[in-house]
């Protein structure tokens, strides 16, 4: 099960080419100008990398979850703010393929596999995030048209993005009550806030979105009334998996750089890697992100298998990789010392990057609480 296919070293070979040549050299500068490389998504989805598990006879690569998650580490060794980025327009471009009615895939998939047009996922409101059946965005049906009222917060690629997934009250039945909305980023009604200063995944834009009477036609309802918070979940299972292989490629590259700095800093007659409580700490780096991709591996293969489990361990996984990434970040810059802390060596980066993947696509607390529950269910 945890053995990589010839087929699948093809593809993180393939991928690293392409992140190492064309991501990594760029990234500590996009991040310090606060850039987000549109150019270099649209090359990203040349090579299929904008609708990986979408149906090729939709334009996607055909590729399960398994595959998925290689692909993100990859590019997040390089990135892990454009590799997130990436699995959060997948994630909207699976919805549509998975939900949407032939004309909406027609629509929509051509140019979004291609990364021509990007997406944006938008579920969490001002004063709603981890309670997100809570939320209270409207849509109010208007003859062939439905009207959309209310403020989406923290959403990521919003101004730059052609559709927008947006999850809006169509009754107030709770987390049934929900509908998913397709919202063309041109929509009269439709604008932005300014996009957010923030501690990390500084290369890629987020900003409020803010509709106030949008009218879009009734075709643009996803699947039927009342589904959109099902859907919206679906989606997250995935996102989770993506999100803590993010968290596993940057803490990787930590780990490599922090190994190989070891080797070169001289103190105390010799090199740091003489020094038996650093390598214990590499090795303890080494260990929870080993650990931490096996439960990856095994929750990627449960949502491709549509396992009753998959819920319980994606969220798991999340939380156990995204925490291993973070501290080994962390470690790392311990291990660089006084350099760990600049900004040219790119530890700090990392750090920065991976502490929020703790924080969205539902908080590590949120997924103890999902794991808690299942244990409890009877
Ligand atoms: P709250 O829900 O207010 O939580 C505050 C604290 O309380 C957290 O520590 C939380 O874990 C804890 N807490 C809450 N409830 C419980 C509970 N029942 N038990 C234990 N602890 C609890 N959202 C989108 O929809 N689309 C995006 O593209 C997107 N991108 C984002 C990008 C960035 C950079 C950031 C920072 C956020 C993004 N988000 C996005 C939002 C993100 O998903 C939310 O911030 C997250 O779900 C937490 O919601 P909150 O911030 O409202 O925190
Ligand atoms: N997969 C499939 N279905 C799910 C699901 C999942 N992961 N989680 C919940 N559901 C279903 C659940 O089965 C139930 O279905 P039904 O109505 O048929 O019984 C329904 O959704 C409601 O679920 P709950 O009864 O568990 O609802 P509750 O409100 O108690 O808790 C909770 C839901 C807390 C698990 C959910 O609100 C959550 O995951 N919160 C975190 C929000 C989040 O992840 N936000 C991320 C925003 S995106 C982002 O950050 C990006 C960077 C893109």
């Amino acid at each position: 099960m945890f053995e990589v296919s010839d087929d699948q070293k093809s593809l993180i070979e393939m991928v690293h080419d392409f992140a190492e040549t064309r991501i990594a050299p760029n990234a500590l500068k996009w991040d310090q100008e606060q850039h987000f490389p549109v150019d270099v998504l649209a090359e990203a989805g040349q090579l299929g990398m904008g609708g990986i598990y979408v149906s090729e006879d939709h334009g996607g690569s055909g590729l399960t979850r398994s595959d998925a998650v290689l692909v993100f580490e990859e590019l997040a060794k390089a990135d892990p703010t454009l590799a997130a980025y990436i699995s959060i327009h997948n994630m909207v471009v699976w919805m549509v393929d998975t939900f949407g009615n032939d004309e909406q895939r027609a629509a929509w998939l051509p140019s979004m596999t291609t990364m021509e047009d990007l997406g944006s996922y938008c579920l969490t409101e001002p004063g709603v995030g981890s309670d997100a059946a809570a939320l209270s965005t409207r849509a109010r049906r208007d003859g062939d048209e439905y009207v959309l009222s209310g403020v989406k917060q923290f959403i990521s690629g919003a101004g730059s993005s052609a559709l927008y997934i947006v999850m809006a009250r169509t009754a107030d039945t709770g987390s049934r009550g929900i509908s998913a909305f397709l919202v063309p980023g041109d929509a009269e009604g439709l604008s932005f806030g300014p996009n957010e200063k923030k501690m990390g995944w500084k290369a890629q834009p987020t900003r409020q979105v803010i509709m106030e009477g949008v009218r879009i036609p009734a075709g643009n309802l996803l699947g039927a009334e009342g589904q959109g918070f099902s859907m919206a979940m679906q989606a997250l299972n995935g996102g989770r998996l993506n999100i803590g292989a993010c968290s596993l490629g940057g803490g990787q590259s930590a780990l490599e750089k922090s190994a190989l700095y070891l080797k070169e800093r001289q103190a105390f007659g010799g090199p740091l890697t003489r020094q038996e409580a650093l390598v214990f700490k590499l090795a303890e780096m080494d260990m929870e992100l080993e650990a931490a991709r096996s439960l990856l591996r095994r929750a990627a293969a449960a949502l491709d298998a549509k396992s009753p489990d998959r819920v319980r361990l994606c969220a798991m996984a999340k939380k156990m990789a995204t925490d291993a990434g973070f501290n080994a970040a962390n470690n790392a810059i311990q291990l660089h010392g006084g350099y760990g802390y600049l900004a040219d060596y790119g530890m700090e980066k990392i750090a920065r990057d991976l502490r929020v993947h703790q924080i969205l696509e539902g908080t590590n607390e949120i997924m103890s609480l999902i794991v808690g529950r299942s244990l409890l269910e009877s």
